[in-house]
């Protein structure tokens, strides 16, 4: 009894100071179970975010998976000003959106792969693996780090956007001369404008009225038309 009493502010003590900094820590920690946790990519404060845990499958698959962008119902509303998508917004259990500081503070610091898993409304599945993933600061504009493209079927929609500004309809920073957030109702790494749209609008499958403005993956179904029933893009740690 003495010792279980001498022993337990040890136990409590090295709990309390256990801070994530991303899924992978998390997953690495024991909890092998998807669900909500709080990280802390910036120190003291913690966020909180989705981790899907994957114990099965090859390396690429294995781990903590962070997810940084998710929809999956039409619940949310994305189209948002800067600060919004500066900050994060939704509901972690849902749709939501991490936030441009918090992936520079998390892919600042280490090394990512990322995956986006998408979904139709046939119930068709696709995936793109990048082994390279990464956010600048928001003194250059949040600007998109992404390469080491390998294919789940859906195609590279995504290595367009490499390099480019995040843009929202508040602050255009695309390479068109026009507002790309403006005219697809979203906020994204825009280029010239976009070869995906995960930020778009929630269509509920195909809309030929309005272009181009759906939550859009271009070189999975040939046309800007087609909406996902789900997209979510994760991260995780490769170091
Ligand atoms: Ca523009």
């Amino acid at each position: 009894m003495v010792f279980l009493v001498a022993f337990l502010p040890l136990v409590l003590g090295s709990y309390s100071t256990f801070r994530p900094f991303d899924c992978s820590d998390v997953y690495k920690s024991g909890q092998t179970v998807s669900g909500i946790y709080s990280i802390y990519p910036a120190g003291d404060f913690p966020v909180w975010v989705y981790c899907q845990m994957i114990s099965y499958g090859n390396d690429d698959d294995k781990g903590g998976w962070t997810v940084i962008q998710r929809r999956m119902d039409g619940s949310v509303n994305f189209y948002r000003p800067w600060n919004q998508y500066k900050r994060g917004f939704g509901n972690v259990e849902g749709e939501y959106w991490l936030g441009l500081e918090n992936m520079y503070e998390l892919t600042r610091n280490r090394n990512y792969m990322l995956r986006v898993d998408l979904e139709d409304f046939e119930g068709r599945k696709g995936f793109a693996l990048y082994s390279s993933f990464s956010v600048g600061p928001e003194a250059d504009g949040y600007k998109l780090q992404v390469s080491g493209f390998r294919d789940g079927g859906a195609g590279d929609s995504l290595t367009h956007h490499s390099g480019q500004k995040f843009s929202t309809f508040d602050k255009d920073q695309d390479s068109e001369n026009r507002n790309c957030a403006k005219l697809f109702l979203g906020a994204f790494w825009y280029n010239f404008c976009h070869q995906t749209n995960p930020n778009g609008v929630y269509l509920w499958g195909e809309d030929n009225t309005h272009y181009a403005i759906g939550v859009a993956w271009v070189t999975w179904k040939q046309k800007y038309a087609v909406s996902m029933k789900s997209i979510s893009m994760k991260i995780k740690n490769i170091s």
